[in-house]
């Protein structure tokens, strides 16, 4: 692929999103929600979704499915995502969303889809029972991205092979179809908390469906909750060391200095300075009180504007118009390149 087809001809363009399949963690918090903030300004035009298509890929009660679609709207909103500098949007009121995730279905390969951890993970012993949607989520996440010419997308950790199917994809379009058309988007995966891992076992991540409440913080929980969960946090018995090298080999000590690091903007190694030889009972109610500092303003907001859903849509129905205008274009331009008569 060409050089020309990652860089220079495309304005630099921002596109990330959250699934509406239950209360958001502080993994999408960290891993997510609050770098979409901090990429919000000049450098780039910043696009945030609520990838309720995605969510339907797994069984969603749908009033359940409305009522987290408002929770994620809410939540970017209460972070401050400011929907007059950014556009923020649901994906199924932009209907290009899933004719180019078609598309791209005659792109992708099946070994590709084949290699995706995350189906592996979440279908386990049971693939044969997954939705097809699920299996294919991954070309539907890249004609998300592909759809503005995203340059780049802030994602946890585990989104990663996600992005870079993304590219394999564009890079295939563009190598058959003999064009430069879309670009090679760039994962943006920077800082402490790009994979916060589950309280209860540090070797996987938090996740919003997990099985276990007590494994995540929920970013509506209180401040009680959120204590409590920390306190009952799965730990070794030693202190924290003097060094971060002393983390090796322990993940969940790990896992809540660098959530602790995430939260008070501060390196892993500024925190383990801190707070050499501290044992937890030091350690994890200051955590606590961090979380709840940094979440209790934000699920505040959020229950102020899920008080008026009716607001929070209108929000919705405006970005998807302004991502309208900008989809429709690029999906036609696909279309003729495709050969499409219309
Ligand atoms: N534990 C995490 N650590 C860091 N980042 C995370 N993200 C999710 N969990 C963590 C990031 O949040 C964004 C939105 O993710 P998503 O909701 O669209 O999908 P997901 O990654 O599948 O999230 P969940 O919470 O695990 O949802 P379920 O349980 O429904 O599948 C992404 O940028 C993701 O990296």
């Amino acid at each position: 692929m060409t050089e020309a087809a990652s860089h220079s001809q495309f304005t630099p363009r921002v596109f990330s999103g959250i699934k509406p399949s239950g209360g958001l963690t502080l993994g999408n918090y960290l891993g997510a929600i609050k770098r979409f903030v901090a990429m919000q300004g000049e450098a780039y035009e910043t696009l945030y979704c609520v990838v309720d298509l995605h969510a339907i890929t797994v069984w969603q009660d749908p009033a359940e499915l409305r009522t987290a679609t408002r929770e994620v709207a809410a939540s970017y909103l209460a972070s401050g995502i400011d929907p007059e500098k950014s556009i923020l949007f649901n994906q199924s009121q932009v209907s290009q969303h899933a004719e180019l995730g078609w598309i791209f279905n005659c792109v992708a390969r099946v070994g590709w889809m084949n290699r995706m951890t995350q189906f592996k993970e979440k279908a386990g012993k049971n693939a044969e029972k997954q939705s097809l949607g699920l299996y294919a989520y991954p070309s539907l996440m890249a004609a998300d991205i592909l759809l503005y010419h995203a340059t780049h997308v802030p994602v946890g950790e585990d989104q990663k092979q996600h992005v870079e199917l993304t590219r394999d994809i564009a890079a295939k379009f563009n190598h058959d179809y003999k064009t430069e058309f879309f670009p090679l988007t760039n994962p943006v995966i920077e800082g402490p908390a790009m994979r916060v891992m589950n309280l209860r076992d540090g070797t996987k991540k938090m996740s919003k469906s997990g099985e276990s409440d007590m494994e995540r913080i929920n970013m509506l929980d209180d401040a009680d909750t959120i204590a409590k969960k920390f306190r009952k946090a799965r730990t070794d018995p030693a202190p924290l060391p003097e060094s971060l090298d002393g983390l090796k080999d322990r993940p969940e000590a790990r896992n809540l200095v660098d959530i602790y690091a995430a939260l008070s903007d501060q390196s892993p190694e500024a925190v383990i300075t801190e707070y050499a030889g501290a044992g937890w009972g030091q350690f994890k109610p200051a955590l606590a009180d961090l979380a709840v500092a940094k979440l209790a303003p934000i699920s505040s907001e959020m229950q102020r504007l899920l008080d008026d859903p009716a607001e929070i849509d209108r929000i919705l129905a405006r970005g998807s118009e302004r991502a309208r205008a900008i989809a429709a274009p690029i999906l036609e331009r696909t279309y003729d390149i495709v050969g499409l008569v219309r």
